[in-house]
């Protein structure tokens, strides 16, 4: 719900309706990324503070500067803040935007994936490494090369492999690039033009570059036609994310300026994927953001909402809720606030 319509809304109301109440309320927490990592839960999200800077929508608002990661031994669980991660000074290549990042383990180790601005004002995405889950993390000199844009998510397929899945409209720049090339020029495509899709690659075995080129991944429509720009209610515009049910790829992300969490199905890391639906309905605040994790055989949304800060777009708060699938592996779609 963008920023400027919430002024008629009663948080009292909304929190009593909401699905499921904020983990933390000691800082403001946002874009998390859940993982079972040794049995236990682990949720990497952005850490929203107050930069002071205007609203607008290259997401300038958005000028957080560290990582904090929280645990919880259950999703009913007490969720625990570990304590700062990473802060932006001391990655070396970049300056400042530390949006949303993602995790993965490997032979013991921790890589935190994390997208921020270098000094040209150009995102691009790093990792950093660690003994633990929960940090500190030590950032790599350089941003991963070839990558580009926000929201890195990273899958694990059961064969071992690792995939990357990022990209993100106006404020991460995606409309920004044709072919993997930066040109300021380039817009997000409008109407009946192809909507810009998420990008992907495979990574290397030692988790910090690329084993392939990157390239798109596309969405089609129930036609097999890929989605159009002006299908605003179900085509791609951030917040990637990648789960396996029952052998199928599930490939979900927002829709940014319909505020939807959506899906679409495919049979391999690289697709294509099938527009199914939505998962999430619209929250509280500009921006929707989850990701999705299997916990002693159910299914969460983890996902956040500015009801904490009474509809700072800017200052979210993350939550968790159980998702269901039917016997055909629809997801059933959620509703943030009951009626
Ligand atoms: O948190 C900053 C940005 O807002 C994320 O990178 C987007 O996905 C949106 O949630």
């Amino acid at each position: 719900m963008p920023e400027e319509n919430i002024s008629h809304i009663n948080f009292d109301e909304i929190n009593k309706k909401a699905i499921s109440q904020p983990l933390i309320k000691h800082m403001y927490t946002a874009d998390p990324s859940a993982h079972v990592f040794n049995g236990k839960i682990y949720i990497y999200p952005s850490h929203d503070i107050e930069a002071g800077i205007p609203f607008n929508d290259n997401g300038d608002h958005f000028g957080m500067e560290d990582y904090h990661v929280i645990s919880m031994d259950s999703p009913t669980g007490e969720a625990k803040d570990n304590g700062l991660a990473l802060h932006v000074k001391d990655v070396p290549w970049a300056e400042r935007q530390m949006w949303a990042p993602d995790a993965a383990t490997k032979n013991g180790k921790y890589y935190l994936y994390f997208p921020a601005k270098r000094a040209n004002g150009i995102f691009q995405i790093g990792v950093a490494i660690s003994d633990s889950p929960v940090g500190p993390f030590i950032a790599e000199p350089e941003a991963i090369e070839g990558s580009y844009s926000i929201d890195p998510a990273v899958f694990c397929d059961d064969d071992g492999s690792y995939y990357m899945y990022f990209g993100g409209i106006w404020g991460g720049q995606l409309q920004n690039y044709r072919n993997n090339s930066y040109d300021v020029n380039h817009k997000e495509p409008v109407g009946n033009e192809l909507a810009l899709n998420p990008i992907m690659a495979k990574l290397s075995s030692d988790m910090k570059s690329f084993d392939e080129s990157v390239k798109e991944l596309v969405i089609l429509d129930e036609n097999g036609k890929p989605l159009l720009a002006g299908d605003n209610d179900r085509r791609f515009f951030e917040a990637s994310w990648m789960h396996k049910y029952n052998g199928k790829y599930y490939f979900s992300y927002s829709t940014g300026d319909t505020h939807f969490i959506c899906y679409a199905t495919g049979d391999n890391p690289y697709g294509p994927f099938t527009y199914q639906g939505r998962i999430l309905n619209p929250v509280i605040g500009w921006t929707s953001h989850h990701s999705i994790c299997e916990f002693e055989n159910k299914w969460y949304l983890f996902y956040h909402d500015s009801s904490l800060s009474e509809g700072v777009t800017h200052l979210r708060s993350v939550k968790v809720a159980e998702i269901t699938y039917d016997e055909n592996g629809k997801i059933q779609t959620l509703d943030p606030y009951l009626e």
